[in-house]
């Protein structure tokens, strides 16, 4: 199952085009692709390097129950979303602290300052842990994905579950063609940190399997794909489960799908390898997404390569 997603890497290595970005890094990037993984055929969490399932569990679960407070993440010991709490509370008012002035730069360029800011950002994810309500008001990450998937809000103040309602229309219509949840609010994107990099899904439903398929807008191919690609085949699995279907493809179509210009020592690793075969996933019966549990899902044989570091672009 990696080999789709190996042969893009190389494409975009071969094919893309430099571009400066938003985060000063720089990024080989190409404009529009698509993977496809047929998930009775196993689970594609990739193998030819080491995905961690654990975060990726605990990051849906947080979607799913509506959080967008880190705590939970933190609770979990995951700290893939840390650094955009961080950025928020080191440019309040409240924080006192040393400078942290484009501090996802500046670690990497400057040892001295790596040190001050791991020192800064431990102790900022102790106080969220230790402290009710300072994680209330900083660990809060606003308007993100588990809140316009369960309670987007409309003009007239109420909020709609778009996912909740996507699951009973895939009951009762499953031949619909309108089975969409979309995270992309044009009202917030101004002020959001991050707006969605996963745009918008859709279901649907062919001779009693369920497919879904992603519109990526941004795709940082070598650290958030691998997540994203097993998070979404999760998802997919578990709304089949709920709505009573076994499960068909995954389709992921990308807009801007770019390696960056400090990942491509990592990725050259990653193409000389030779993946192994697939996992599969293990989900205990009859639970929904409002009250699954991280113990109720377990990938069996997953036999990956070793995992390969990367700074994450902030
Ligand atoms: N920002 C950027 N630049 N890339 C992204 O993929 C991304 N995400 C989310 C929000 N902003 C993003 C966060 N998702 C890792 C993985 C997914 C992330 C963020 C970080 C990461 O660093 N993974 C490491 C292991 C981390 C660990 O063990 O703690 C890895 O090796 O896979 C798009 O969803």
């Amino acid at each position: 199952q990696d080999r789709p997603y190996l042969n893009l890497l190389d494409r975009i290595l071969a094919t893309g085009n430099y571009k400066t970005d938003r985060t000063g890094t720089g990024t080989y990037s190409i404009f529009g692709a698509q993977l496809r993984f047929d998930l009775s055929q196993g689970f594609p969490l990739l193998t030819s390097k080491k995905v961690p399932f654990g975060l990726i569990k605990s990051e849906l679960l947080w979607f799913l129950h509506g959080d967008t407070n880190i705590r939970f993440l933190l609770q979990h010991n995951n700290h893939i979303w840390d650094e955009w709490a961080f950025a928020r509370w080191v440019q309040a008012p409240a924080y006192q602290g040393p400078d942290m002035t484009n501090f996802g730069h500046r670690r990497l360029q400057d040892p001295e300052f790596a040190a001050v800011y791991a020192k800064e950002m431990a102790a900022f994810d102790q106080r969220i842990l230790d402290d009710e309500a300072f994680a209330q008001t900083y660990g809060n990450l606003g308007f993100v994905y588990g809140s316009q998937w369960r309670a987007w809000r409309t003009s007239q103040g109420e909020t709609i579950d778009q996912l909740g309602d996507v699951i009973e229309a895939i009951k009762k219509t499953p031949d619909s063609r309108r089975l969409i949840v979309s995270a992309w609010n044009p009202e917030d994107v101004p002020t959001m940190a991050l707006p969605p990099c996963h745009t918008l899904f859709q279901f649907y439903v062919n001779e009693g399997k369920l497919s879904l398929q992603l519109y990526q807008r941004s795709a940082d191919m070598f650290l958030g794909v691998p997540f994203n690609i097993a998070s979404y085949a999760l998802l997919t699995h578990l709304i089949a489960q709920e709505t009573g279907l076994q499960v068909g493809d995954f389709v992921h179509t990308f807009g801007d799908a770019h390696i960056y210009a400090n990942h491509l020592t990592q990725v050259r690793e990653q193409l000389s390898r030779t993946p192994n075969p697939s996992p599969t996933l293990s989900l205990a019966p009859g639970k929904t997404i409002d009250d699954l549990q991280m113990s109720d899902i377990k990938v069996l044989d997953y036999q990956p390569l070793a995992a390969i570091k990367a700074p994450v672009a902030v």
